[in-house]
């Protein structure tokens, strides 16, 4: 595959880079390095300076770096030479690292090396590059989406009293592994009866009733790029409380679908949501934000919360999943995944959110 994406956003880096008067870069984050270089390894670090980049890895993946050898120049590390080794010949510097990835112990070896004050954190520099998506990643994300669209209809199918959570996480894990994911965004979430009211319920040894709401919120990697969505419904005859409650939370997505638009601020978007669930007085039940950003990490920016401070723009992608958890009772969510764009949104989820009663 062509390396010129990368080199691209390199040198979209570098640009930040000099505006912060960072002189040389220590990316150290998986997902970071995975974004500027397709490398995949254990053990590997990238540097980049002003007019020069590397990648520093062991024996293991020497041979497999040469792939990467028009976009750097690759230095092989060991218990010899170490990465620090290598900085070691960079004296003076401003030296921007990763500072939420990074460890303490690495933290105190950059220490020995130069004073606290030439050391600073850019991981913001990064995650905000990241959070605007290109034309592949974008690909990407919708295949993602639809091997979990499939797994959705797949499991309604498969979904009946009697059997446990946890054979139903396996049954959408198992299902997508055949449709070519590669592993599961997070810990599958199924949620059913009074702990559909746990926002993050993992799968549990729980036997599903009738009269049992189950919140199925799960995602999966494909070609390195996550998916995220939540459905819930419904195994038999359910309360006509419980009818309304779901019908609040599908209008507060959809109503918030609707508002969501490049250049609107992502406060906005989660007050479309908050304001129809407060309206019908749930509001103390939606404890947590509308949505969150989503590519090479499952929870990545732009957040959309009423705390976000963020101005949305084209190709950012983003969750909106609104819920009303009332506690030892139960609990509903709906997700999509969707791509803003200047012109509302495009939707990569399309399963059905009509209430379906099993
Ligand atoms: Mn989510």
């Amino acid at each position: 595959m062509s390396n010129e994406k990368y080199l691209n956003r390199i040198l979209e880096l570098k640009k930040i880079m000099k505006n912060k008067s960072i002189d040389v870069f220590l990316v150290t984050k998986p997902e970071d390095k995975f974004y500027l270089s397709g490398f995949v390894s254990s053990h590997y670090f990238i540097i980049l300076t002003e007019d020069k980049n590397y990648l520093l890895t062991d024996f293991r993946y020497f041979e497999a770096a040469n792939d990467k050898k028009d976009i750097f120049e690759i230095v092989r590390i060991d218990a010899h030479f170490s990465v620090f080794d290598f900085l070691s010949k960079y004296d003076k510097i401003k030296l921007g690292i990763g500072e939420k990835h990074l460890s303490a112990l690495e933290y105190k070896k950059l220490l020995k090396q130069y004073p606290s004050e030439n050391i600073v954190g850019g991981q913001e520099l990064i995650e905000t590059q990241r959070m605007i998506k290109d034309e592949s990643e974008l690909q990407q994300i919708k295949n993602a989406a639809e091997i979990a669209d499939d797994a959705f209809n797949h499991v309604l199918t498969f979904i009946k009293p009697g059997i446990s959570e946890r054979e139903v996480a396996l049954e959408l894990e198992f299902h997508m592994k055949k449709q070519g994911a590669s592993g599961l965004s997070f810990d599958t979430i199924v949620a059913s009866g009074k702990r559909s009211s746990l926002p993050h319920g993992a799968a549990s040894d729980k036997i599903l009733e009738k009269g049992d709401l189950i919140t199925l919120d799960y995602g999966f990697i494909v070609e390195s790029y996550c998916s995220d969505m939540t459905r819930t419904i419904a195994l038999g005859h359910i309360s006509d409380e419980q009818k309304k409650v779901y019908y609040i939370v599908k209008d507060a997505q959809e109503g918030a679908l609707k508002v969501l638009n490049a250049g609107m601020e992502a406060s906005l978007a989660d007050k479309a949501a908050r304001d129809i669930i407060e309206a019908e007085g749930f509001g103390e039940y939606f404890g947590h934000g509308l949505g969150h950003g989503v590519g090479l990490e499952v929870h990545e920016g732009p957040r959309l919360s009423p705390a976000s401070e963020v101005i949305l723009e084209e190709n950012m992608v983003v969750t909106v999943e609104p819920g009303i958890y009332i506690p030892m009772q139960f609990g509903i969510r709906i997700e999509d995944l969707v791509v803003v764009t200047n012109d509302g949104i495009k939707n990569f989820t399309s399963s059905p959110k009509e209430l379906i009663i099993l």
